[in-house]
């Protein structure tokens, strides 16, 4: 229940016999007076051995020596006892003794602690008030009132700290009693809640603090290890008076409560059996929002990225984002036909982008709400990457114009890794997004699931910690209280740049969605609910009360209100064809065709200049800039790409150079983020040179390249794949012009994204209508390296491409582009430079844009037959989705026996093998270079060249895994099913690959013989 909550002025008396016992094993019997005496903070500070951040390390051991004298250095312990005894600055410091010298062997310490003995006493008094200061703004939060309800306490602890003063009992904690309540003492510099005294009587201080730290508003901040930003917090919530509002401010914070709450009641009036996650006993979110973003646009923020979970969402898009109401309440019309193509998504998953002017403060401001998937939180990263890339594109180098709002439900904040993963972000310097804030809806119930099975962490909000960020607990019931820290956060970020979270404690008034019954879980805590008082109503009543608005303008401002949800209503009957563009977060002025359509349907020839090749390939080859000593290893790569260069030939790594800086030279950005990218997890690329003689100096020769090029931006980012996944999709979506690519560390371990991988970049043009072009590179192949280094599972990727493997489709002229336009994603497995290298520019250069997934080979960086030519790379060339058969099987097509049609790196094996094997006429190999949308025409091509020859599909995965579950029927689909097609690969199998070095060997000595075996399938069909 409740905690029965005191203060100083109910403090209760000590009994004398107490008082007495207690006191006198600790205190000599001296008389206390009260009179201006040293006190710690000011004359260390003028010790000349003490500044800056020395004084924190003082501080802890002064508290230290404050508990037991014995527990830090003797000098320490001379230094605390002179200060104490008064000695002037620069005299307390003794030099330590010598080892082995006891401190009685000090004349100086003992003389001036024995000179003074009632002074001691008095510094005692000091410091125990210093510390209860101090204990209040580490705890005070722990007794603030924070629910709503009443029954519980937001840090899932009931528990009272011992050092927080609710009774008078409590004072002995700190050798003080009733009988210093009165008494007046001196404020140190790390608390404001003098105001303009320097003094004040304990029973004040106390009171202050109560007032400051254990009302409706819980600080925690007492964790961050800067001095200045715990200053400036003590500041916001200690100073008397801050919490007072204008006449205007409580008016527009109550219309505010109105909207709020009106939408949600006008909802269930009309829709009353829709699911809706209505924000019903947290609706101070509205206000909060507003709040945040008035302040915000004050300071000169013109762009609020946002993400949010479903609870509340509607509201926030009717009163913070202004959607018009009409197309809101349009969507509960279940006849409404979608006019998009796509499958669409649900009405409280849709996004929205609008610009506006913020009514407060007068300036334009823009408001995005990104669109986002069931899965609670996996949007955070999206956003931050989405505003980093906003602030990138606007040069707002620290964030001053465009920042990121991130709401979370209570139980998702605590339970999401993603959280976490987003927290770690914040302050990298590819990745900040310089300070976001962060607002939980902590209605302190997850679906049906208590907090204490939830969480093991106090608070939901725990997590933040981690970074330093303050947290604002709130009471949602007490809209001004809430609309303080809201302010507060705001400044915070704008002086800051950093993250801040407030948690608005409030409740759920119904089930988890409208239509889940609560009692059958939460039977008190519902009965409660069902007594509470909607804070609308109290906060009416409070206003009445005070006489900031009557009654009547009260009722005015809630029929005004009705009455436009009423007219939007009526308007929304209207619409018949429901546009799912119309809730874009993310438009891309200028890159479409008003109709929403691309320009062209045709793709410009990949290949550049021969001019522009050697251009590129020098600089790659070379350190542009002066009197940098470069790794003796370098040297010698940068040498022979250099000998490359001059024979007309890349490598792996060359041609994404190519394809990089030949993009930047057109304007177009090209990120690329990952662990360990800049130089390359196999070592090959080698983006950012390092002196070996400056520390941390460094040398991106892609920014070399041209006059008035585009940046390069190569970031090794965070151990996360999630994390950092999801805010390269947030970085590609803000801009078509742009090349961004996220590579993972070995392919496989992009699962640990699956989440933005089945539910944004598989899925998000057809639920969203909206458009993306990230690059997936994922390592992959089966070099014998076990189990977790070798797939990066082309099957799951295959298996959720949205082409249809039983139908020829029909072969037009701009067949190929058509096919990409249609697909979901483009999967990929090159096997030449030159290829990758098209495939990288053909994302920019086509007129729209797919997510693209590039398996990346591991052996071929440095194998020497998986090289190009320029001739490959020359104007006029372009990206090859079929690499036909060259050998002399294509010479004499008729007579060669089969046709093994493969993909990537394979294709080395098997070509070794038929050289050894003296098959080339017998078997042709053709290679998949784009697996999906799969290549129908050129593979039906191949396949008529070769009339008699039996067709197989090789791969060195296993035969559950890889690309034959894909390919097989689209094979079967292009032959009219007139022929088999064979398999020759590894055995199915769970793990993806072996870890014995022998046994990977032996299968592929194995399916390397079933492929070149002719007489392999006789006899089965
Ligand atoms: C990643 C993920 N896991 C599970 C769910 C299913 N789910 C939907 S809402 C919900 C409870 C969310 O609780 P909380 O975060 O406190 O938000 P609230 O609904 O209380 O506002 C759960 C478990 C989900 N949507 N996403
Ligand atoms: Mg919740």
């Amino acid at each position: 229940m409740h905690r029965l909550r005191t203060c100083a002025a109910r403090l209760r008396p000590l009994t004398a016999s107490r008082t007495v016992q207690n006191r006198s094993h600790k205190q000599p019997a001296a008389p206390r007076t009260f009179q201006p005496i040293r006190c710690f903070s000011a004359p260390v500070a003028a010790e000349p051995f003490l500044s800056g951040t020395s004084s924190n390390y003082v501080e802890e051991m002064y508290f230290a020596w404050l508990e037991n004298p014995k527990s830090v250095h003797k000098s320490w312990d001379v230094f605390f006892r002179n200060a104490n005894a008064g000695a002037p600055p620069g005299m307390a410091y003794q030099s330590p003794p010598p080892l082995g010298m006891s401190l009685s062997s000090l004349p100086s310490a003992q003389s001036l602690v024995s000179a003074q003995p009632n002074v001691e006493k008095l510094v005692e008094d000091h410091l125990a008030v210093q510390s209860l200061i101090r204990a209040y703004q580490i705890r005070g939060h722990h007794v603030a009132q924070l629910d709503p309800l009443g029954i519980m306490d937001a840090d899932l602890d009931s528990f009272v700290p011992a050092d927080i003063i609710t009774s008078s009992d409590k004072l002995e904690f700190y050798g003080l009693d009733e009988s210093d309540l009165d008494k007046v003492f001196r404020l140190p510099t790390t608390t404001f809640i003098g105001g303009s005294e320097s003094a004040l009587p304990l029973r004040e201080i106390i009171r202050r603090l109560e007032m400051a730290y254990c009302q409706h508003i819980g600080v925690e901040f007492m964790f961050i290890n800067d001095l200045e930003q715990c200053q400036w917090i003590r500041q916001k919530f200690e100073k008397p008076g801050v919490m007072q509002f204008t006449l205007d401010e409580k008016r527009t914070l109550l219309a505010r409560m109105v909207r709020a709450t009106r939408f949600e009641e006008f909802l269930q009036r009309k829709w009353s059996s829709e699911k809706r996650f209505g924000l019903e006993g947290c609706e101070s979110l509205i206000p909060a929002l507003k709040t945040i973003i008035d302040r915000s646009s004050a300071n000169g923020v013109d762009n609020v990225i946002m993400g949010m979970p479903h609870r509340g969402r509607l509201n926030v898009l009717a009163n913070v984002i202004r959607k018009e109401l009409e197309q809101i309440f349009c969507q509960f019309d279940s006849k409404l036909e979608a006019a998009d193509e796509g499958s669409g998504d649900v009405k409280y998953h849709l996004g929205m982008y609008h610009r506006r002017i913020n009514r407060v403060t007068d300036r334009d401001i823009t408001l995005s709400l990104m669109a986002n998937p069931s899965h609670l939180e996996a949007v955070d990263p999206v956003v931050q990457g989405k505003t980093k890339a906003e602030q990138f594109y606007c040069g707002d180098t620290d964030g001053k114009r465009v920042m990121s709002i991130l709401l979370h439900g209570d139980a998702a904040f605590a339970g999401q890794g993603i959280v976490y993963e987003t927290f770690h972000l914040s302050d990298l310097p590819s990745y900040t997004t310089h300070g976001t804030i962060h607002v939980v809806v902590n209605n302190q119930i997850g679906f049906t699931t208590d907090p204490r099975m939830a969480r093991s962490s106090p608070y939901p909000t725990d997590v933040a910690r981690v970074v330093n960020a303050p947290i604002f607990h709130v009471n949602a019931d007490d809209p001004e209280a809430v609309m303080y820290v809201c302010n507060v956060a705001a400044e915070w970020r704008a002086t800051f740049h950093k993250d801040v979270v407030v948690d608005l404690v409030g409740y759920r008034r119904n089930g988890h969605n409208e239509m889940d019954e609560p009692m059958f879980t939460q039977p008190l805590m519902y009965k409660q609910i069902k007594k509470q008082k909607p804070v609308l109503q109290k906060y009416a009543e409070r206003l009445t009360s005070e006489g900031a608005v009557t009654q009547q303008e009260y009722e005015e401002e809630i029929s005004k209100y009705d009455k436009i949800c009423e007219e939007a209503y009526e308007r929304s009957k209207d619409e018949k064809i429901m546009h799912i563009k119309h809730w874009l977060d993310s438009p891309w002025p200028g890159f479409f065709t008003l109709d929403g359509q691309p320009k062209s349907m045709n793709c410009p020839h990949t290949g550049l200049s021969e001019d522009e090749l050697t251009h590129i390939g020098e600089v790659a080859s070379s350190v542009p800039v002066e009197d940098f000593t470069i790794h003796g290893g370098l040297k010698r790569i940068l040498k022979s790409r250099g000998d490359m260069i001059k024979s007309r030939t890349v490598d792996w790594a060359l041609g994404e150079y190519m394809a990089f800086g030949s993009l930047l030279k057109e304007g177009i950005n090209v990120r690329l983020s990952g662990q360990d990218v800049e130089r390359g997890t196999f070592s090959h690329r080698h983006h950012v040179l390092h002196d070996q003689n400056v520390d941390k100096r460094t040398c991106i020769p892609m920014n070399h390249l041209w006059p008035n090029q585009a940046q390069y931006t190569v970031c090794n980012s965070s151990l996360s794949e999630y994390g950092v996944l999801g805010f390269e999709l947030g970085f590609a979506m803000a801009s078509p012009n742009a090349l961004v690519l996220w590579e993972a560390q070995f392919g496989d371990f992009h699962n640990t994204a699956q989440g933005i991988i089945d539910q944004f970049i598989c899925p998000g043009q057809a639920k969203w209508v909206r458009q993306n072009g990230i690059v997936l590179l994922l390592p992959h192949g089966m070099e014998g390296m076990g189990p977790e280094h070798s797939s990066a599972r082309p099957e799951r990727f295959l298996q959720m491409c949205n082409d249809d493997s039983d139908m020829f489709p029909k072969i037009t002229g701009d067949f190929a582009m058509r096919q990409l336009y249609d697909c979901n994603w483009i999967v990929v497995n090159c096997s030449t430079p030159a290829n990758y290298f098209h495939v990288l520019r053909r994302q920019i250069l086509q007129p729209f844009r797919k997510p693209l997934i590039i398996f990346t080979p591991k052996s071929l960086l440095r194998h020497p037959e998986a090289k190009s030519s320029f001739d490959d790379m020359n104007s006029g060339t372009d990206f090859l989705r079929l690499i036909p058969d060259v050998s002399a099987a294509s010479r004499s097509t008729a007579a060669v026996k089969r046709l093994v049609f493969c993909t990537g790196k394979v294709y080395y094996e098997l070509n070794r093998e038929r050289t050894t094997r003296g098959m080339e006429a017998d078997v042709a190999i053709a290679r998949i270079e784009q697996l999906s949308p799969f290549p129908f025409d050129l593979v039906k091509a191949e396949v008529e060249r070769f009339p008699n020859a039996e067709l197989v599909w090789c791969q060195e995965e296993h035969k559950n895994q890889g690309y034959y579950d894909y390919v097989k029927p689209r094979i079967r689909t292009t032959i009219n099913r007139e022929r088999p097609v064979w398999y020759a690969g590894r055995d199915p199998a769970a793990a993806p690959a072996t870890g014995n070095k022998h046994t990977h060997l032996q299968e592929l000595k194995r399916f390397l013989d079933t492929t070149f075996n002719l007489e392999a399938f006789k006899g089965l069909s």
